[in-house]
């Protein structure tokens, strides 16, 4: 039986989690893990939001970065470098548009310029104000609270993507399938994935996302299969999409979430006429058996580091099986 997660659940209700209602299919729903009452600039404890992370592996902060001079210095280092482009090509694009619309706008003519930005925030990220920002004491105090104060943080090394997914059908095989994170990048599985949006909202709910199943990061790893487009995907999705409801979460300027690596969740199709763009970071606690057994190595691709199929041979399906 699914569990239907907009009833609220009292005990997992804290007197700090001012939920919001965010949109879905035209309709206001509120979950108990979407919350607007938290800003990073002024983040304390995690202990009211614990809980709500435990069961449903996911918190989404709205509005989390709002005036916060690190994200701004990130986000401002991005419009720069995209300001910079548009110098170099002559360009007659508005830079004070947002950056989303910015990039939309060059990719329109320069599309291999859009890559040179997403190499700057990919594996790994590059800019000293990203560094930064992935460091930002609200974000640890998270980790430290989900993890334990004596976690031996580290970044897995294919653990960030600055992730751009451009408008239109042609683009919608960058979507991953169901999958969890953790089988993809390794190291250690027991690692949380920071979700820092960069992009702002487009035409309500279209503008793609994820679509997560809360509550599955509890089952733990589970087997998946590389599909011949090198993507993984979950191999028993029907499983999940039977016993867990699925949920879409669409995410605007500043909104940050974090959620457990093993929670199954795929990407959304954008479809509307520009660019989302969004910043991924992981983080994985080396002081985990799997990860000590696993000397903590990660991936570090498709054949190169430690592989799913060596550190979970068991549990890696090959896909003609
Ligand atoms: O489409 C997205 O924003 C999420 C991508 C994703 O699931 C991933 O990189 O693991």
């Amino acid at each position: 039986m699914k569990k239907d997660l907009s009833e609220k659940d009292p005990e997992l209700e804290s007197a700090h989690a001012k939920e919001t209602l965010y949109v879905k299919a035209n309709q206001k729903i509120t979950y108990p893990f979407d919350l607007d009452s938290e800003r990073a600039i002024s983040f304390k404890s995690m202990e009211p939001y614990l809980d709500i992370f435990n069961e449903y592996g996911v918190l989404v902060f709205r509005n989390f970065f709002d005036g916060d001079p690190l994200y701004d210095s990130f986000y401002t280092d991005l419009v720069s470098l995209a300001s910079i482009i548009i110098e170099k090509h002559d360009l007659s694009i508005d830079t004070s548009a947002p950056l989303n619309k910015i990039l939309t706008q060059i990719s329109k003519t320069h599309r291999k310029e859009i890559g040179f930005i997403y190499d700057l925030g990919t594996r790994p990220l590059k800019l000293t104000s990203g560094v930064k920002l992935k460091s930002h004491n609200a974000i640890i105090k998270m980790l430290n609270a989900v993890m334990g104060e004596d976690a031996i943080l580290a970044h897995p090394y294919l653990g960030e993507t600055l992730h751009i997914f451009p408008p239109g059908d042609e683009n919608f095989k960058y979507n991953l399938p169901m999958h969890q994170d953790y089988p993809y990048i390794l190291q250690s599985p027991e690692q949380v994935t920071a979700y820092i949006n960069l992009g702002c909202y487009q035409d309500n709910s279209k503008n793609g996302g994820i679509r997560i199943w809360p509550g599955s990061h509890k089952e733990g790893i589970s087997p998946s299969t590389v599909l011949p487009n090198s993507l993984r995907i979950t191999s028993n999705t029907e499983h999940f999409i039977e016993q867990y409801q699925s949920i879409d979460i669409n995410f605007d300027q500043g909104d940050f979430a974090i959620f457990d690596s093993l929670l199954q969740h795929e990407g959304i199709q954008n479809h509307t006429d520009c660019t989302r763009v969004v910043q991924l970071v992981r983080y994985s606690n080396l002081r985990n058996e799997t990860s000590t057994h696993n000397h903590w190595q990660s991936s570090e691709g498709i054949s190169k580091g430690l592989q799913f199929a060596q550190a979970h041979k068991d549990l890696n399906i090959d896909s003609d099986a």
